[in-house]
């Protein structure tokens, strides 16, 4: 398997705990290298764009308000098989269905509030990276 990039969101549930250290360390354990990273503060206006396949789920405005609430953390990872095991490293999304010793396990309160997102398939992977990132700010 080729060596792929990924995006990644620490959320704001997990920046107010600071828990942006334990959360990094959980995906250089595993062989992801973090390639990109900054904080933001999202607007309403990005938050509406970056989830829009979720506009008609009934927990889309929980969801924007939740996200515009507080600082995020938004990453591009870099290894082997990068989206599927960024998947295996964060768990489900709800964390109480999530696998011992994942992110959203050990990290996340409940299903709005997980901790962290990840891109489910490399196109979103690619879109979601340039969504918040240049070419340069990337470093292999
Ligand atoms: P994942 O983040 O695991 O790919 P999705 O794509 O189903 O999960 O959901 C996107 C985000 O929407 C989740 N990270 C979660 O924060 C939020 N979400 C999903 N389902 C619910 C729900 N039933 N209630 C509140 N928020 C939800």
């Amino acid at each position: 398997m080729a060596k792929e990039r990924t995006f990644s969101m620490i959320k704001p549930d997990a920046t107010a705990r600071n828990l942006t250290g334990k959360i990094n360390a959980k995906f250089e354990e595993r062989g992801l290298r973090i390639v990109a990273q900054k904080r933001l503060r999202l607007s309403r206006l990005q938050t509406r764009e970056f989830y829009i396949i979720h506009k008609d789920r009934p927990f889309y405005e929980e969801l924007v308000e939740y996200m515009v609430s507080g600082p995020v953390i938004v990453q591009v990872l870099e290894g082997e098989d990068a989206v599927v095991k960024n998947r295996e490293i964060m768990g489900a999304t709800d964390p109480a269905n999530a696998a011992v010793g994942t992110i959203r396990k050990e990290f996340g309160e409940d299903i709005g509030r997980n901790a962290i997102h990840g891109s489910d398939a490399a196109d979103a992977a690619a879109q979601e990276i340039r969504f918040f990132f240049s070419d340069i700010e990337i470093v292999g």
